[in-house]
């Protein structure tokens, strides 16, 4: 018989990813950048001063994924994370990628977490 075919990540359905309904303006946010390959916002719980979320427009379920599949798209959100941080801490910044349910990872469409400014602990790393 047939082997079902499978959908691959990046054309999931919509409704499946909050961060393609921002992307689509569905679900509103907070855009302070947006470019033809990333999207940039702030989070909804912001844990310092600056914090951003960096999202390509394509799917990728995490970092590993985008890294293997598009490591130019990768190195355009460093670059726009760093653009965000001069505008607003001081070109200073902390990129986070949460990688996996058990270290906190909730959006399972690749974001790096631009911290910067008042407010950041260096306690835990
Ligand atoms: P992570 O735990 O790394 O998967 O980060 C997901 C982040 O997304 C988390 O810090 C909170 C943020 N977030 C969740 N829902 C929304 C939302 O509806 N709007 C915005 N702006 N951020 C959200």
């Amino acid at each position: 018989g047939r082997v079902a075919s499978v959908t691959p990540m990046s054309e999931a359905p919509r409704e499946e990813d909050l961060f393609l309904r921002i992307i689509a303006g569905e679900v509103p946010a907070d855009v302070v950048h947006s470019d033809d390959v990333v999207v940039a916002f702030r989070d909804i719980a912001p844990k310092a001063a600056t914090h951003v979320l960096v999202v390509p427009r394509t799917r990728y379920p995490d970092v590993t994924a985008l890294a293997a599949a598009s490591p130019q798209t990768l190195a355009h959100v460093v670059a726009v994370a760093q653009r965000i941080a001069d505008a607003e801490c001081g070109g200073q910044f902390r990129l986070v990628f949460n990688t996996g349910a058990a270290v906190g990872q909730t959006v399972f469409h690749v974001h790096a977490h631009v911290l910067g400014g008042e407010g950041l602990s260096f306690t835990d790393l």
